[in-house]
């Protein structure tokens, strides 16, 4: 596959709602779309890292540069047969997953719409329909989080996940599960807390929780054995799993009974594959996770859910629930019994809406070989 250019935009969309997690709130995004042309295809990419560095240390201010300056111009000076060739190229670049993310996606894309396959199947998929679960944000009230969750069960998903943090956790959990016992119910602390919270971290074991998503640093995998040992509440780890290796490593030890696979996070889709087939060996389970994405992201983040092993509710959720308008035709639909139909329509199944794109971008720049 030649690739002969390279353009990065960035769009701004803002949120239908505002999302707090543990490290703040916001109102709007800005997100970095990456296309490419191959051969005559178009292949879209989205970079997921955030408007700060918050959730990870990449931004979308580093993610620019380094797409520009190195990742670029390395696929540009390279033929690559395929998607799964992206990650070799890279490796000089150390960390900067998700900007690399962003590029090895689009190729895959390319790559499925240049063979007139399903990008699930590319994907090596068998789902043909994946469950959805929703995260919800940190709310004014309590009153508020009912009243979102009561629209979340009616819409029909199937597994409600809150954010959590100190002063947000015991009391709303309390109000929860006493209108509502049964509802499958996971948290995401987001590293809200430490080691020296056991004895508070062990008080979520009365609620019947899914799981407990990274409660402890970001960086940390080993501390989470630790605290494995001490509560009943399965721990997924999510900030903490950075490649194969580290999913490995943490399900050894147990460190956690569940993993969050976010292909930005790990890299792109050869590197979640690889955390995927890790959690099989273990008999663990996985599920997709999300990072407020635009329907392209979201897009490939359906494709990821058919792998086999995507056992659990992923935070793939309706765009209508983040967008007035999405960006991709048609957009995100939920069934009522929550669940996402998959077509064999080529490539995602979703086409991008171009011209809603350029009405939301913000700058835009497009790479050719020997001209960064
Ligand atoms: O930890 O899963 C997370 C959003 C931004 C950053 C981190 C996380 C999240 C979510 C949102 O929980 C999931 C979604 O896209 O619906
Ligand atoms: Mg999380």
């Amino acid at each position: 596959m030649k690739i002969e250019s390279i353009t990065l935009r960035e769009i701004h969309m803002p949120l239908v709602q505002f999302f707090e997690t543990s490290f703040g709130r916001i109102y709007s995004r800005r997100i970095l779309l990456l296309s490419i042309e191959a051969d005559g295809v178009r292949g879209w990419g989205e970079c997921v890292a955030g408007e700060d560095p918050y959730y990870s240390p990449e931004w979308i201010e580093t993610a620019w540069p380094t797409i520009k300056h190195y990742l670029a111009p390395l696929l540009l000076e390279k033929e690559v047969d395929a998607g799964r060739d992206c990650g070799a190229l890279f490796t000089r670049v150390r960390g900067h997953r998700m900007a690399k993310a962003a590029l090895e996606n689009a190729v895959w894309d390319a790559e499925a719409r240049q063979k007139q396959m399903p990008l699930w199947k590319l994907l090596g998929g068998t789902r043909r329909e994946i469950s959805c679960g929703v995260s919800i944000g940190i709310q004014d009230t309590p009153e508020q989080l009912l009243q979102k969750i009561e629209n979340e069960l009616t819409a029909g998903y199937r597994r409600i996940k809150i954010k959590v943090k100190p002063g947000w956790d015991l009391n709303v959990l309390e109000r929860i599960r006493a209108r509502w016992t049964d509802i499958v119910l996971s948290v995401d602390a987001n590293s809200a807390y430490t080691l020296d919270e056991v004895e508070h971290l062990r008080k979520f074991d009365a609620f019947n929780l899914l799981m407990i998503e990274q409660p402890l640093w970001n960086d940390e995998i080993y501390l989470h054995a630790r605290l494995q040992k001490a509560i009943r509440t399965a721990i997924c780890l999510d900030e903490s799993i950075l490649n194969a290796r580290d999913a490995d490593c943490a399900l050894e030890i147990g460190a956690a009974r569940i993993l969050n696979i976010k292909v930005g996070r790990v890299g792109g889709f050869s590197e979640a594959k690889k955390v995927h087939d890790v959690a099989s060996r273990h008999n663990v389970p996985v599920w997709c996770g999300g990072m407020l994405e635009s329907g392209i992201g979201r897009a490939h983040n359906i494709a990821l859910s058919t792998l086999e092993n995507f056992r659990l509710p992923g935070d793939v959720s309706a765009s209508k629930r983040y967008w007035k308008e999405d960006i991709i035709d048609p957009e995100v639909k939920v069934s009522s019994n929550g669940m996402i139909a998959i077509t064999d329509a080529p490539g995602t199944g979703y086409r991008v809406r171009e011209n809603l794109v350029r009405s939301f971008t913000v700058r835009e720049e497009t790479f050719r070989k020997g001209k960064v």
